[in-house]
């Protein structure tokens, strides 16, 4: 992706001279949308904006080790009356995905939209939107060059994480050349490589270890081994349901895994992962959700029986279709 020249000035002007500038990203934030955050704080102080980073969810635990966590806050209804006339809005295919922060943004406020879900709606005044991207992180990175800001250790450590997550630990179909090239870079520029791979990956709660377990032992597979399923109760959940539903789509001869969460407000939240030329986004979408073509998600009412047996039949179609065609090389 090239950035037109005259978003990066309007950029560069919506920011100069203190301008207040809301920063946020999509509810249940992953360590792209972290990282995005304080990387867009870093490039937005350094263009002259004085940023506000407000979510509609807490920091997760694994984040609290990026560089600059501690200057995020947690929306709350009663205390925040700023309303915002600039905002950047990282990694969320829809303004509604920012939650309650939504409400704080003004109607006729510049919004900077940096995305790379396949099903962003171009929500934004500019929309810095790529689907080759494999990280909102990536798309940030060429954004921050592009600004000319220097690579500090503290943006690299940022970049980093959010590159890490979202190529799956650089295995993904989005792990392109130019997600190792920007990686070495950001290693050279001194991001930690070890401490932030160990606090996504390699720091989990005993609770969450026991938790795992029982959600391992709902696996049902249909469609001869084809899909997996399980499912998540809510005193069962754990800080990253991403590594649960990545060991269901790892089970040799799945090609489509399914986690069905329960939710505190009530709701099943439902994981989607794809091996096949299948676009979970799609199949998402139909359900009012959203992702990218072989990570994608979204929250319904039922129980998890209910709509597992709503999703099947879905899945089972697109797993039969997809079983002809060959594996996509690139998302
Ligand atoms: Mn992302």
């Amino acid at each position: 992706m090239t950035f037109g020249e005259s978003d990066l000035d309007l950029l560069r002007r919506t920011a100069a001279g203190g301008t207040r500038f809301l920063v946020s990203t999509h509810i249940h934030p992953d360590p792209d949308a972290i990282g995005s955050v304080l990387a867009a704080r870093e490039l937005l102080l350094r263009l002259g904006a004085d940023p506000a980073l407000i979510l509609h969810d807490e920091v997760p635990a694994r984040c609290r080790v990026l560089p600059g966590a501690d200057q995020i806050v947690r929306y709350s209804a009663g205390t925040m009356r700023e309303v915002f006339r600039a905002a950047m809005v990282l990694d969320a295919g829809s303004l509604s995905r920012i939650g309650d922060v939504e409400s704080l943004i003004a109607p006729d406020a510049f919004i900077f939209n940096l995305d790379h879900h396949l099903s962003n709606d171009r929500f934004g005044t500019v929309n810095f939107v790529d689907l080759e991207s494999s990280a909102t992180a990536e798309l940030l990175y060429l954004l921050c060059r592009e600004a000319g800001l220097p690579l500090s250790p503290s943006l690299a450590d940022n970049l980093f994480a959010g590159l890490l997550t979202d190529t799956g630990r650089f295995r993904h179909t989005n792990t392109s050349p130019r997600v190792f090239r920007i990686a070495a870079e950001l290693a050279a520029a001194g991001a930690g490589v070890t401490r932030i791979t160990n606090s996504m990956y390699f720091d989990v709660p005993a609770v969450d270890v026991l938790s795992m377990g029982a959600i391992y032992s709902t696996l049902e597979l249909f469609e001869d081994g084809q899909i997996s399923t399980m499912f998540a109760r809510l005193d069962h959940l754990v800080e990253d349901p991403d590594n649960v539903v990545d060991l269901a789509l790892a089970i040799r001869g799945v090609q489509v895994a399914a986690l069905f969460s329960e939710t505190p407000e009530g709701t099943v939240r439902v994981s989607l992962r794809s091996r096949l030329h299948v676009n979970v986004a799609a199949i998402a979408e139909r359900f009012g959700g959203g992702g990218h073509e072989k990570a994608a998600g979204f929250r319904t009412r039922g129980t998890l029986e209910s709509v597992r047996e709503r999703l099947l039949p879905v899945l089972q179609a697109a797993a039969r279709t997809g079983a002809q065609k060959p594996e996509l090389e690139t998302i």
